[in-house]
């Protein structure tokens, strides 16, 4: 029997076994295919940016690893995406830092001098593809935040300049959505902390309010770009204290009607961020995640198929919260083929997707409201055996993307003749 053919029977199979339990997968591969996951540009060369090719990457977050091959310039990094989507089922969105601007004639330009133009290569990278923008302003890597401090800098001076670039980067965010008729998500992290403990918590945060309230204090249309605020527990040199904690930042994104980004690094290592969606869904109309994994710290590894990323699909989907979650992903792995680790982190967040649509919740639903929790814990662990595999590879080939582990022989293929190939 041909692969395909093999394929193709395994997935009828599969098909009426979900059809007895209530689930139609054909609808559900529609639901899929009809979900954006934003690739974080950053993985393709370990946070780096082109800003300047000697840039040390700061605030606390680190890619370790030296494998040959990262990409040194917008086209090197563009190409390399081009290879990752081409393993990736469905129709997805790129996100953007503010260090992969392209100014003209290779001049640098200031962080607070950024405009739409500096992304112009993006943009039209980005129509072709069908795909969407977002965008995020980087407050790091930069002399003005050498000493760890940007938007609650005690300096005047210091916290200007970074309000200026924020208020550039919603800027070009609402010009990408404008631009691709497609809403730009425009994220604030920023590492403000203190390695060491503080005597005065307040007086940061009070400065970190005003700079926001700066930032955000011009309305743009919400069809073009939609604001998020990203909170952190701790990060390398702010360990004893961070400005921007989640209490700080679902604060304020309650009051300002904002996104709230939740990172899946950025709290306590046994606390899970697929417990937040709900409780913060109560109070903010849309959130942003930053899907990650953190082993033992905010390691940003690769993300795999684990227990916690089912739980943040299964919570997406079971809220019917896929309209109002944007599902970015955020880790860096410098150890491995960085287009590999993208076409792993993707594929996996899809394949938790496709496990959470696949789900028979009605039948759930109905064992728990009656109180048969006996029926609910009995039915969610026959659940993990159903043929979701089979689903899988036909969405995949549906999709005209490899089946199974074939999309490795293709990334192997294009390190052998382009990655290699860099100094
Ligand atoms: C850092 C935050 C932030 C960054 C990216 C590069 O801890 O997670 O989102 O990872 O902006
Ligand atoms: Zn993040």
């Amino acid at each position: 029997m041909s692969n395909t053919k093999r394929m193709e029977s395994a997935y009828a199979l599969a098909k009426e076994q979900y059809a007895e339990l209530g689930v139609d997968t054909e609808r559900a591969l529609e639901t899929l295919a009809g979900v954006a996951v934003s690739l974080h540009c950053w993985q393709g060369d370990d946070v780096g940016g082109f800003e300047n090719p000697d840039q040390q990457l700061t605030g606390g977050i680190q890619a370790t690893g030296n494998y040959p091959g990262k990409a040194r310039t917008a086209q090197e990094l563009r190409a390399d995406l081009d290879k990752a989507v081409s393993l990736i089922p469905g129709t997805h969105r790129l996100n953007l830092h503010a260090i992969y601007a392209e100014p003209a004639g290779k001049k640098p330009v200031e962080r607070n001098e950024l405009s739409a133009d500096h992304f112009a290569g993006w943009i039209d990278w980005a129509r072709g593809k069908n795909m969407g923008l977002d965008f995020n302003g980087t407050f790091f890597s930069h002399p003005n935040a050498a000493d760890g401090l940007t938007l609650a800098h005690p300096d005047e001076g210091v916290r200007r300049f970074w309000i200026e670039h924020g208020q550039a980067c919603r800027k070009i965010g609402a010009a990408m959505g404008k631009a691709l008729n497609n809403t730009c998500v425009t994220n604030l992290w920023i590492p403000d902390g203190y390695k060491d403990t503080p005597v005065d918590r307040l007086s940061p945060r009070r400065r970190l309010r005003d700079s926001l309230d700066a930032v955000f204090a011009e309305k743009l249309d919400p069809k073009h770009n939609l604001d998020a605020v990203e909170s952190k527990l701790f990060g390398i040199g702010s360990e004893s204290y961070v400005v921007g904690s989640h209490e700080f930042y679902l604060g304020y994104a309650v009051q300002k009607g904002i996104l709230l980004c939740l990172d899946a690094g950025h709290f306590h290592p046994t606390e899970v961020i697929s417990d937040k969606i709900s409780s913060t869904l109560c109070f903010v109309e849309e959130l942003l995640l930053h899907v990650s994994r953190g082993v033992r710290w905010d390691s940003d590894h690769v993300v795999i198929l684990s227990d916690e990323l089912r739980a943040i699909a299964e919570e997406i989907v079971r809220g019917g919260f896929l309209p109002r979650v944007h599902i970015g992903l955020d880790f860096f792995d410098a150890s491995i083929n960085r287009v590999a680790a993208w076409v792993i982190g993707t594929r996996c967040m899809i394949k938790a997707l496709l496990l959470a649509i696949l789900e028979p919740t009605a039948r759930l639903r109905a064992c728990e409201s009656s109180g048969d929790f006996t029926g609910r814990l009995a039915l969610l662990e026959e659940c993990k055996t159903l043929p979701f595999g089979a689903v899988w590879d036909y969405y995949c080939h549906q999709q005209n993307v490899p089946v199974g582990e074939a999309w490795l022989e293709d990334v192997r293929k294009y390190e052998k003749t382009v990655l290699a190939k860099r100094g």
